[in-house]
């Protein structure tokens, strides 16, 4: 069995992370994946605090194993969620599209653990001498906000930079994926686009049927002209965004408009108007599937194709 110093310090069963997506990640998903040994993640960007706080509340009665909160450090609420998960007592803390320093006192002081998703060595840096518990790293094969590094040269530079434990996102969906980042000395995967079609998760049918129909060459990244880079699936909404992008005469807080919302439309409303963030693993997806099934194939599968190799390649 795969093990790292990731369970011991979480006190979870496999060392695989659910990604804490945004207006995706609530409860139901969170829990399935903990009662399956990985670490299930509430995104802290929804309908608000208390709504962050009642899902929060309702994970805790769906499973007694260890589970955490994602909070995204450019949400208009975050000082506020920041304060409630100290109050909730949450024990696991990973945060996104930023830097969790000015929090870290408070949340260390409360005995959280805390596990900042970085894209690059420097940021890598300053998180381990913040303080962090563990890093994800972050390539830009990811759904979402990404980076401009990809995993296969990020991982080993940040394993290589920090003594703490990195955990691997970004183009990780299978246990062949989960093997390399090993390989690449991460002790951990974190896993997003797969628990997007799991049985457990509330997002629209639309968007499962979209990550299912998904070929290598369904996702594109917008928002480079804006600052903010993200990578979904190509739509009727990404190709008007992107035209937008390219076109001198449009201003950038129209096309900021254009995309505000469009992610909350396409988790809820299944809306082809919508931003249906995706890595570039998508292609791979095949199957709805319940979250234990996913967790154990990243595992499992990473170990048999470990042993086939070192069995057919090494002997
Ligand atoms: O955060 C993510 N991925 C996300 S957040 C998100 S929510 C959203 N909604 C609408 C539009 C745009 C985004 C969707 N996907 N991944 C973690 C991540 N963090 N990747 C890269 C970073 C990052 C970037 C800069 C972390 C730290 C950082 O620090 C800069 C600084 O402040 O020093």
């Amino acid at each position: 069995m795969i093990k790292s110093r990731i369970c011991q310090i979480l006190g979870i069963e496999y060392p695989v992370f659910q990604g804490g997506m945004a207006w995706v990640a609530d409860a139901s998903l969170a829990a399935a994946v903990s009662n399956a040994g990985g670490l299930g993640l509430i995104s802290a960007i929804n309908a608000g605090t208390e709504a962050v706080r009642a899902e929060i509340r309702k994970c805790r009665e769906l499973t007694d194993k260890p589970f955490g909160v994602n909070l995204m450090l450019q949400a208009p609420n975050v000082e506020e969620v920041a304060q409630m998960i100290v109050e909730e007592g949450v024990k696991i803390v990973t945060t996104g599209a930023g830097s969790p320093v000015r929090f870290m006192e408070a949340w260390k002081a409360a005995g959280i653990k805390v596990i900042p998703v970085v894209p690059s060595v420097a940021l890598a840096l300053k998180m381990q001498r913040a303080g962090a518990d563990a890093i994800v790293a972050e390539g830009a094969e990811s759904g979402g906000h990404v980076g401009e590094l990809h995993t296969m040269p990020l991982i080993p530079q940040i394993v290589d930079a920090v003594d703490i434990p990195v955990v691997a996102a970004g183009g990780i969906c299978d246990g062949r994926g989960a093997a390399a980042a090993f390989m690449l000395g991460a002790e951990g995967v974190q896993v997003g686009t797969r628990f997007l079609v799991a049985t457990e998760c509330n997002v629209h049918p639309r968007y499962k049927e979209n990550i299912l129909k998904a070929t290598d060459i369904s996702t594109t990244v917008t928002g480079k002209s804006l600052g903010h880079p993200v990578r979904s699936l190509k739509t009727p909404f990404s190709r008007e965004f992107a035209k937008m992008e390219s076109d001198p005469t449009v201003r950038p807080e129209d096309i900021l408009a254009f995309g505000t919302g469009s992610l909350r439309k396409a988790v809820q409303e299944g809306d082809e108007y919508g931003s249906y963030m995706a890595g570039e693993c998508a292609g791979l997806v095949r199957a709805e599937e319940p979250a234990k099934a996913i967790v154990e194939d990243l595992i499992l599968g990473a170990e048999k194709v470990i042993r086939e190799f070192v069995n057919s390649h090494l002997a």
